[in-house]
């Protein structure tokens, strides 16, 4: 009887200590920028600390509604990249948790701590704005657009490609940059003007960049980084900032609350903020300006003039995107897109 109880106990130790060690060695990585990025970014997790990574990409709000339905039992640990807002809005209804990285101090002010408190930390940030096939432009006789409300008007019916912002938060950001630029009312109706203008609705945010590439549209609302990217592939395309202004994104870094391996992302976290990390998002043509201020902006961005002090950006209200993205996401669904082209 004695000697049962004792290996008993000695078994459940041991199981315990393996379940420890395995769960000890793994992170759960859930990533939202491009994809050759995120599977780099987790081989070299790897390959620096030996921990395993188990990875999955998905565009912005896609891995929030994820996030979101995993609530109850948290598969994921760190939610790494991807547009700030849904990051923002993550953290306001207590799907991740504070970590006030030490890497902090390092970062450029404006991605430091976006929103207070550490309840998400800037991994990068970029301006919105536009891919434009001007040889395609230039057959069809039309102009090339230079402010927001040029994308509105006839002339470019059914040349205009931009991804669904119920999936992809580059198109988030600009419902939001729209609002905040024109004020709700006109803001609305421009955007209904807008809508009639697109050829096609994409799932993930880089996506019209191709289409304006191949020529299938002429004009792509896309990040201008990944504007850049395109027109260094080789893709007949050329990145415009529109002359009146436009929004910008803080790509997020998050911890997710009840994350399975916590330690190893709290390790993540500290080590994605390091200048040592952040340099080869560019060697997989992601031209983000990095937030630790130890990595220089991509040499490509400054040829183009698209860095941040090139482009013309408004106050982008980040608290205000996150708090009215319900609301904006199901007017838009409801009011715009169900509507014919
Ligand atoms: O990596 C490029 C990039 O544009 O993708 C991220 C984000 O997931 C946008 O894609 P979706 O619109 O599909 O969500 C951006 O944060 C990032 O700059």
């Amino acid at each position: 009887m004695k000697r049962s109880w004792w290996i008993g106990a000695a078994m459940l130790v041991l199981a315990l200590a393996s379940g420890g060690a395995a769960q000890e060695n793994v992170l759960v990585l859930y990533g939202s920028p491009d994809r050759d990025w995120v599977a780099a970014v987790a081989a070299k997790f790897e390959k620096d600390t030996g921990i395993k990574v188990q990875w999955i990409r998905a565009s912005s709000n896609e891995m929030y509604a994820r996030i979101e339905a995993e609530k109850a039992n948290p598969k994921g640990d760190v939610w790494f990249g991807g547009t700030g807002d849904p990051h923002f809005d993550a953290a306001e209804k207590g799907l991740t948790e504070p970590y006030c990285s030490p890497k902090m101090a390092e970062l450029r002010e404006f991605m430091r701590d976006p929103i207070g408190e550490c309840r998400t930390l800037g991994l990068y940030a970029g301006p919105l704005g536009w891919a434009v096939n001007e040889g395609m432009l230039k057959k069809l006789g039309k102009p090339m657009p230079q402010t927001w409300d040029d994308l509105a008007k006839p002339d470019y019916k059914g040349l205009i490609a931009i991804a669904n912002p119920n999936t992809s938060g580059t198109a988030y950001t600009t419902l939001v940059t729209i609002l905040l630029m024109k004020g709700e009312d006109k803001g609305w109706e421009y955007l209904a003007k807008l809508h009639k203008n697109i050829a096609q609705y994409t799932k993930s945010g880089s996506a019209p960049g191709q289409l304006a590439g191949r020529g299938e549209v002429a004009i792509a609302i896309v990040f201008l980084h990944d504007s850049v990217m395109f027109a260094e592939e080789g893709f007949p395309v050329k990145p415009v900032a529109p002359a009146d202004g436009t929004g910008y994104e803080i790509g997020g870094l998050s911890l997710i609350k009840g994350a399975p391996h916590k330690e190893n992302a709290k390790k993540f976290i500290d080590w994605a903020l390091s200048p040592e990390t952040q340099i080869i998002a560019k060697d997989f043509r992601s031209f983000q300006l990095q937030s630790n201020k130890k990595t220089p902006l991509p040499a490509v961005v400054l040829k183009h003039g698209m860095d941040f002090d090139n482009v013309k950006t408004i106050k982008y209200d980040f608290l205000w995107a996150s708090k009215n993205r319900d609301r904006i996401l199901k007017r838009w669904t409801e009011q715009i897109f169900s509507q014919a082209r």
